[in-house]
């Protein structure tokens, strides 16, 4: 989609700090980090959020899941990670394209909030 950001990352227009890419995906850190290790994995196609998330473009979400352990080695959480998907309104999703967060690098809360 012309007019989304991270289509617009995840096609190269606008400049990001790759991490791990492939043909579907990309993982980039998150420009307001919450923890000392804080990227986003998104598809390439567009999707909004895992609202949209059927049947026929599934496939997508389980190449991420995936891939999150070679990413996960490359940043180095040998301690532990959490991911995290805004979804909506309540949940603060602030850019309408399906991103998984991943959190590490210090204790994280016990809580969800
Ligand atoms: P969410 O609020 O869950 O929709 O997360 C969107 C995240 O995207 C938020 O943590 C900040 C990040 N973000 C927004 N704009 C940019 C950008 O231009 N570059 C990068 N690297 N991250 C961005």
């Amino acid at each position: 989609m012309e007019d989304c950001l991270f289509c617009n990352i995840a096609a190269g227009k606008i400049p990001s700090d790759i991490v791990y890419e492939d043909d579907r995906i990309l993982c980039f850190r998150d420009i307001h980090p919450q923890a000392p290790v804080h990227v986003l994995v998104i598809p390439r196609v567009h999707i909004a959020s895992v609202a949209d998330i059927t049947e026929e473009n599934c496939e997508i979400v389980a190449h991420i899941f995936a891939c999150i352990p070679e990413i996960v080695r490359i940043l180095g959480l040998t301690e532990g990670f959490r991911i995290i998907s805004n979804c909506g309104a309540d949940a603060c999703q602030s850019v309408q394209h399906l991103h998984f967060h991943i959190l590490g690098g210090r204790q994280l809360k016990d809580h969800m909030g």
